[in-house]
């Protein structure tokens, strides 16, 4: 199994399940996560006395070189797994979706996938080289590729793994965990398409190898279609450099499709006439069904939704009233155009609002706000796309793939609210 490191079903969770902690684990993932601090406040802090924070000079300019989020957000931070993978250094920490708003991921907060650990990548040294069947293969400097057209475009990064956990059965207490392997930034970078006209593609190429500068030395082989279309070789997110976690100084932005063609770190693209062979190929990225077929080479990102708040980590505790529900929304074959939301478990839906803006293969912010009169609930939110694809429900999916796939489960998810304001992750038939 450890010849296939992006399976999350590692065999501790093998020994996980047999040792029928499943329900409890989740509430031990819950146990590790600090309550949050009820809204009380401190007396003296509150009007019409003068609180601390108004009766002292701050800190001046200059003292938070790098700006940090205050110290009363501790809590929000990227968290990984523990017995999902053999180790640490091949292997997943999720995004707090549930602590994040508006449409945008923050660096910091980025889901991180690796297969070799960080490189860390001293850009004067860095190169990437571009040969095969092209007319002049060429070798790049950061420099070059800073100093060549670039355009900004936001798009959501989704590991095809996220919620493989839960193919069989709600598995996890939060949507950091089912569904945290998604970030969506906004990229600067360098269409591939224009670097590969400067080294002249020959007429008989159909595939590109992509190779990260890793320990791991990641391969994937890319359509030259899909290179040509929109694939970026991107150095900046949000505005400043990559992340060292995110492929600091270049890596690959693959629009829509599943991020393990997402290449960090991209040290090498070789221009050949069919797909190569990986290392993991056998298992990799294949999704198995029933029977024994398997389904290869799907690499788009079917449109997929998730409520982040209330959700298990982040619970209602008896906030009756006006409540505002809150997801996300994407699909690798374009843009949003509607989502659905029920509050009891898929047999009545109402439109969601959608808020700000609305980008093609990027995460889109969706509200539902009504009044919680403290009845249990039974949340789902439902996503279509531009082509009118529908997200499936988890029954549908699984009548047509089974249960033995880990990749590319897009299926509705249901979060269970009691009357204490609790929440759970369930699944309705
Ligand atoms: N060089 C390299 N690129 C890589 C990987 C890796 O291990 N090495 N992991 C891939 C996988 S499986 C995923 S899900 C994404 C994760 O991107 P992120 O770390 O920016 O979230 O990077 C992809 N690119
Ligand atoms: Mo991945």
């Amino acid at each position: 199994m450890v010849d296939n490191p992006d399976d999350p079903r590692f065999a501790s969770r093998r020994a996980f399940l047999r040792s029928g902690l499943v329900a409890s684990g989740a509430a031990a993932l819950g146990g590790s996560l600090p309550a949050r601090a009820e809204t009380v406040g401190n007396p003296a802090n509150l009007p019409p006395n003068v609180p601390d924070w108004s009766r002292f000079l701050g800190e001046g300019v200059g003292v938070r070189a790098y700006g940090k989020p205050s110290q009363h957000e501790a809590n929000v931070i990227r968290r990984d797994v523990e017995w999902l993978t053999a180790s640490r250094e091949s292997s997943v920490s999720f995004t707090p979706l549930h602590e994040l708003d508006g449409p945008i991921t923050p660096n910091g907060l980025c889901f991180e996938r690796h297969h070799g650990g960080i490189a860390e990548v001293n850009p004067t040294d860095y190169r990437l080289m571009l040969h095969g069947l092209v007319e002049k293969p060429l070798i790049f400097t950061l420099d070059d590729i800073k100093r060549m057209p670039r355009v900004n475009r936001a798009y959501f990064c989704e590991c095809a793994a996220n919620s493989g956990m839960e193919w069989r059965g709600a598995q996890l207490n939060g949507c950091q965990f089912t569904h945290g392997m998604i970030h969506s930034v906004m990229y600067t970078g360098v269409p591939l398409k224009i670097l590969l006209e400067q080294a002249g593609v020959k007429p008989n190429a159909k595939w590109l190898l992509l190779e990260g500068g890793d320990a791991a030395a990641m391969t994937r082989s890319l359509p030259l279609q899909k290179a040509l279309e929109d694939t970026l070789v991107a150095y900046r997110m949000n505005g400043e450099m990559l992340r060292p976690e995110n492929g600091y100084p270049v890596r690959m932005v693959v629009p829509g499709w599943e991020a393990n063609m997402w290449v960090k770190w991209i040290r090498r693209i070789e221009v050949g006439d069919q797909p190569w062979h990986h290392r993991e190929e056998t298992s990799k990225y294949t999704d198995l069904l029933e029977g024994g077929k398997a389904r290869r080479f799907t690499y788009v990102m079917d449109a997929k939704s998730v409520i982040t708040n209330p959700s298990p980590q982040a619970p209602l505790n008896h906030k009756r009233g006006f409540t505002v529900l809150a997801g996300l929304a994407w699909s690798g074959r374009g843009k949003v155009q509607r989502v659905d939301v029920s509050l009891d478990g898929g047999r009545n839906w109402q439109a969601a609002r959608l808020d700000g803006p609305v980008w093609d293969k990027a995460l889109t912010r969706f509200y539902y706000e009504f009044d919680w009169d403290g009845r249990e609930l039974l949340l789902q939110s439902r996503a279509m796309d531009e082509t009118g694809y529908v997200q499936p429900t988890k029954a549908e999916l699984r009548q047509v793939r089974g249960v033995n796939s880990i990749y590319h489960n897009n299926g509705i998810q249901t979060w269970h609210v009691r009357s204490s304001g609790e929440v759970e992750n369930v699944e309705v038939s």
